[in-house]
């Protein structure tokens, strides 16, 4: 055995879960195998397979130092099982279990909650895969190139660690819902993906950033979540999660400031000064801010709805069965039960937008939801100041969360951005104020053009500050030749 740092990485699988001692759960793995690399030849990256890609991957699960850089084909890429260092002694922090010892088996009365759990996350991983599946093709450079692949291959061994967990847990349910995930298709009116913004296009580049920016984040935040679990295996795996997803969301948020600097460093050498003169800000052949805004409000809502409704008694059941706790539970200040209290959540009562004080266990989509938006807002701000540094007179701002609902109560109204009711009239009316209309669409895609050369970029996307593991700027992050 060739261990890396405490990772058995010589075998088919790499691991830390001494899967070379778990026969059973090695050959179900091994039966899936090729079925998964039948998916990532079917659904993955079209085109760039054969190429060799400076990826990194995981050979550790040391905080300091779990990363391997090197060129690699992408089908050849060594998805593993790691699950972050067990915790000695780790208890129960929340629900009417906390104190107990966490699990390490499935707790019966809580399998059919457990399993759906880890089924819905499995599947937004390779949602995802699939829908930036044609992206290489425009990538505006090989430094980007190489970060949709490497979000991609990472995304991989997510489902990777959803499968691992329902083989080794769950038995022959466990085994079908592994082939299911295979099954699925992002998009397919007849096998949909299982949540709603995994079923969405991500047609272009500034959808791919805002995508990573916005709905990655809500991978974190659920994650964040499930990292808390009393069932072990199911918080360790989260926790190592955690790491990778940090990169994919620093992907979106610095794809899209590296947008909006090159857009108005654009507009300054030009002397337009109005971000609302959309014409002239396309004719530099840069994205204009009003339509980054239109993007930014698609991808929120969109991602909001991933949160589930106001009031859940499935998010209550879990988090009192002590399966899903809520973001930094262990810091907040309260008893950890919440079988008393309340938390305040916008609804929708006779036609108004109202904050209601609901019970704090049925509140719990509502809270991750809440520290979501916080925690996008950090971003955003960061945004506003590019924009601030080139004193264009410009302000992205999150809409209001009642707006382009499909989810919850705000699902059967419209809203404007500002949270304000529209009539269905209104609605149709002024949509395209709101979101990407077709010309916006149109001019995006009319930008993509692949820019494979080392060192060169786009127009409309400025050079990152730093390469990836401090590289140069003319590093050849795919060789394309
Ligand atoms: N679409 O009680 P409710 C990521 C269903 S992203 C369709 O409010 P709950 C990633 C719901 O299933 C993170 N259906 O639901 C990011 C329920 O149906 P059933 C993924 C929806 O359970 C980028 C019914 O409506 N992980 O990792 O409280 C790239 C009642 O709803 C939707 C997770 O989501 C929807 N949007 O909340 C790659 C964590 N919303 O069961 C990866 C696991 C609700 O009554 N999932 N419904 O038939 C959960 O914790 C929860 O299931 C949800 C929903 C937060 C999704």
């Amino acid at each position: 055995m060739n261990d890396i740092g405490n990772v058995d990485y010589a075998g088919l699988i790499p691991n830390n879960v001494e899967l070379a001692h778990d026969t059973r759960v090695k050959h179900a793995l091994e039966r899936w195998h090729p079925g998964y690399l039948d998916w990532w030849n079917d659904m993955g990256p079209e085109g760039f397979q054969e190429k060799l890609v400076y990826l990194r991957t995981a050979v550790s699960v040391d905080p300091k130092g779990w990363a391997k850089f090197d060129y690699v084909r992408m089908p050849e890429y060594k998805w593993g099982i790691l699950l972050a260092p067990a915790v000695p002694g780790r208890k129960i922090g929340f629900g009417a279990h906390k104190g107990e010892p966490a699990w390490q088996e499935v707790p019966g009365e809580y399998r059919a909650m457990l399993r759906r759990l880890i089924v819905i996350q499995g599947d937004t991983e390779p949602a995802s895969v699939e829908q930036q599946r044609y992206l290489g093709k425009t990538a505006p450079s090989l430094y980007d190139m190489r970060n949709l692949f490497q979000v991609n291959v990472e995304e991989g061994r997510h489902l990777w660690a959803m499968v691992y967990l329902l083989q080794k847990y769950f038995g022959a349910d466990g085994r079908a819902e592994a082939e299911e995930l295979l099954q699925r298709r992002s998009g397919d009116p007849d096998t949909p993906r299982m949540l709603g913004a995994f079923n969405e296009k991500t047609p272009d580049w500034l959808s791919f950033f805002m995508f990573t920016y916005f709905t990655d984040r809500d991978g974190k935040m659920q994650l964040e979540a499930l990292a808390r679990s009393g069932f072990d295996p199911l918080s360790r795996t989260c926790r190592f999660m955690l790491t990778e997803e940090a990169h994919h969301m620093f992907v979106g948020e610095t794809g899209v400031g590296r947008i909006v600097e090159r857009t108005c460093q654009a507009m300054q050498e030009a002397g337009v000064d109005d971000a609302n003169d959309i014409a002239r800000v396309r004719k530099l052949g840069v994205i204009d801010l009003p339509t980054l805004q239109k993007k930014a409000n698609l991808h929120f809502s969109l991602t909001l709805d991933l949160f589930g409704n106001e009031i859940s008694t499935n998010a209550a059941n879990a988090f009192h069965a002590g399966l899903k706790g809520r973001y930094r539970e262990e810091r907040i200040d309260d008893d950890h039960v919440l079988e008393r209290g309340t938390y305040p959540v916008l609804r929708l009562k006779d036609h108004k937008i109202v904050n209601e004080d609901v019970p704090a266990l049925s509140g719990l989509n509502m809270r991750l939801r809440d520290d979501y938006v916080a925690d996008c807002n950090v971003g955003v701000a960061r945004w506003n100041a590019v924009i601030d540094r080139f004193a264009v007179p410009f302000k992205i701002k999150l809409p209001h969360v009642a707006f382009h609902r499909h989810i919850g109560e705000f699902a059967e109204i419209h809203a404007d951005a500002e949270g304000n009711i529209l009539s269905d009239a209104e609605w149709q009316r002024r949509r395209d104020e709101f979101l990407p209309a077709e010309d916006d669409r149109a001019f995006i895609e009319g930008l993509m053009a692949p820019q494979y050369e080392p060192a060169r970029f786009a127009g409309w996307i400025a050079p990152p500050k730093v390469g990836i593991d401090n590289k140069p700027g003319d590093f050849e992050y795919v060789k394309i030749a």
